[in-house]
């Protein structure tokens, strides 16, 4: 069948054999890889500079907040691992983009990227198997295949409040946040949101605002980041045994070389022996913490409920004013909503220029041109910050919105579920691939490394069309319909499903709200390899044009 639909076409369309979209840290990997196996390859990306995700988010305090480094990083190349010496253990998010930057530079990455360009259409021709992208610039190109490395944290959620539009003061969201600085000094600031962006950047802001009111719609389970400077011996650990490094990468859940993850249950140890566990835990923190709870934490509610006392115990002890402190327990359970690393979070709301304002017991009910109005009365305000997050994982494809067989576009084939095969690929749209999209470990994975791991399946795809003179490649909606009962039945296994948060596309108004990652870690990497090994089981192919 025709396409009917092909995009219009101002100029004549560039030919590539591949269009990467988003110029981040999977795009970045997606054009080493594929330029590598010798493909012509553009790259298009609306920043004016690579890092996505890391080039937005320069909010205040502004981090890491993974295990972190020196293992949050590429790793195709161990000259990178050798040469570039890592600060801290939570990098700040200007060590990440230098980093980036130095990547690209190397490997001279910017001579194939358009910035400062969108993509606004992309449609797929199924009579020539390319794919043809429109974009702001007027610059049309064309290629057999898309890699939407579009980011699983990219398209930002902005509130809906009533007058929030005619508010005059300044007003940033931490995704987007200005390039100049931006000062706090004397002034009245307001926070909107308590996820991970939020809780680094309050107690900054705190440090310098005349007045900060935080305006909390969730409490949040936040645990000491104990970020320090990175010794000589902790960077020689990669570079001494770099391939070593890489298996314990590979083989650990999460994809960093940490673990094994513990097996026992959280019930088996005594009140006192858990209490002594978690304590030291946390005297030690950082994502280490995560590392080295029960497996049963994130399945059992009633081990879940021994972390979260813990965590709750903690706040009480940091917090001066009961009343703050009880504003501040979360009652979700604890992990299920991103786990958040901080420094100095809960003994921020100690200071004189704090005030939290517990949206549960008093809402917002209007902005105007200077204040915040809420149930119980007007907070005047000079600035506005919304922490408010994310259209996570899957919002960054549907605002691309490409249109597949029979013009047929995302937006209706994902009305209802994110439909994909393996994570990366979707019935209806051949030679489409995604990077950390929903069906994927994406976001619950060492991201660079998920980022070169599923390239590295993308391409031997690529090779296997190559080689057969195959010229589309497509999962049947059998195969889609099985993975995403497989993504599920994992998830249903946890307590992750069971709270609203950007896991499960609460925090989007109309959005379908169900678990959409593939929470069997590195158990997926197999997954992918044993498909491929099996002739592309669950794929369809046609032969080339
Ligand atoms: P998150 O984690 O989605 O946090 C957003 C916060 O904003 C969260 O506290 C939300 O409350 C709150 N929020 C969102 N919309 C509103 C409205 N309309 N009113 C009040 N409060 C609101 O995003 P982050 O940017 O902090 O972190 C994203 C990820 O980046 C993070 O997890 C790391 O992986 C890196 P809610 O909890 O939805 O009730």
């Amino acid at each position: 069948m025709t396409n009917q639909q092909a995009t219009p076409t101002s100029t004549p369309a560039e030919q590539y054999d591949a269009v990467i979209i988003g110029a981040g840290v999977s795009g970045m990997y997606a054009l080493y890889h594929l330029r590598e196996m010798g493909m012509s390859v553009r790259v298009y990306d609306g920043a004016s500079d690579i890092g996505g995700t890391w080039w937005y988010n320069r909010y205040p305090g502004a981090r890491v907040d993974g295990p972190g480094s020196p293992y949050y990083c590429y790793t195709f190349s161990e000259e990178l691992m050798q040469e570039w010496d890592w600060a801290e253990t939570q990098s700040t998010q200007h060590d990440v983009l230098e980093y980036l930057s130095h990547v690209a530079d190397k490997f001279d990455f910017r001579k194939d990227i358009q910035f400062e360009t969108w993509v606004e259409d992309a449609r797929y021709d199924e009579s020539a198997q390319r794919w043809t992208v429109s974009t702001s610039t007027g610059i049309n190109a064309s290629a057999p295949f898309l890699i939407c490395a579009v980011g699983a944290l990219s398209t930002t959620n902005m509130p809906n409040i009533p007058g929030i539009n005619e508010f005059s003061g300044e007003c940033y969201h931490t995704g987007r946040w200005p390039h100049e600085p931006v000062s706090f000094e004397g002034k009245r600031v307001a926070v909107i949101g308590t996820g991970s962006s939020g809780v680094q950047s309050i107690p900054e802001i705190a440090k310098q605002a005349e007045h900060l009111t935080v305006l909390q719609r969730t409490a949040q389970f936040t645990f000491p980041a104990n970020n320090r400077a990175l010794t000589a011996e902790d960077l020689a650990v990669p570079r001494d045994d770099f391939d070593g490094m890489l298996q314990r990468m590979h083989e650990n859940e999460g994809g960093f070389p940490i673990g094994p993850f513990p097996t026992g249950s959280a019930l088996d140890l005594s009140p006192e022996e858990l209490n002594a566990h978690y304590e030291a835990l946390w005297q030690k923190g950082g994502f280490g913490f995560f590392n080295n709870l029960f497996s049963d934490i994130a399945v059992s509610e009633e081990a879940n409920k021994t972390l979260a006392d813990f965590v709750r115990n903690k706040i009480k002890e940091s917090v001066d004013d009961p009343e703050t402190a009880r504003k501040l327990m979360p009652d979700h359970f604890v992990m299920t909503k991103r786990p958040i690393l901080d420094d100095g979070y809960y003994a921020t709301y100690n200071r004189d220029n704090v005030t939290l304002i517990d949206l549960r017991d008093d809402p917002i009910e209007r902005f105007t041109e200077t204040s915040v109005i809420t149930s119980t009365g007007e907070h005047p305000i000079d600035m506005l910050v919304l922490a408010t997050g994310y259209d996570a994982i899957s919002g960054t494809m549907l605002r691309l919105n490409p249109k597949g067989r029979g013009g047929v576009s995302l937006k209706e084939k994902w009305a209802d579920r994110f439909h994909s095969y393996l994570g990366m690929t979707i019935n209806g749209f051949p030679n489409l691939f995604m990077i950390h999209g929903p069906g994927s470990p994406g976001v619950f994975y060492n991201m660079p490394l998920g980022a070169e791991r599923q390239l590295a399946w993308i391409g031997q795809c690529l090779q296997h069309l190559k080689d057969q003179n195959l010229g589309a490649v497509e999962p049947s909606i059998q195969s889609e319909t099985a993975w995403g009962e497989e993504v599920s039945a994992i998830a249903d296994f946890t307590l992750f499903p069971r709270t609203d948060s950007w896991w499960t596309g609460a925090n989007v108004e109309g959005k379908p709200r169900y678990f959409t990652a593939y929470l069997g870690g590195g158990m997926y990497y197999q997954r992918i390899a044993d498909v491929a090994e099996a002739d592309y089981e669950g794929f369809e192919f046609e032969p080339a044009v």
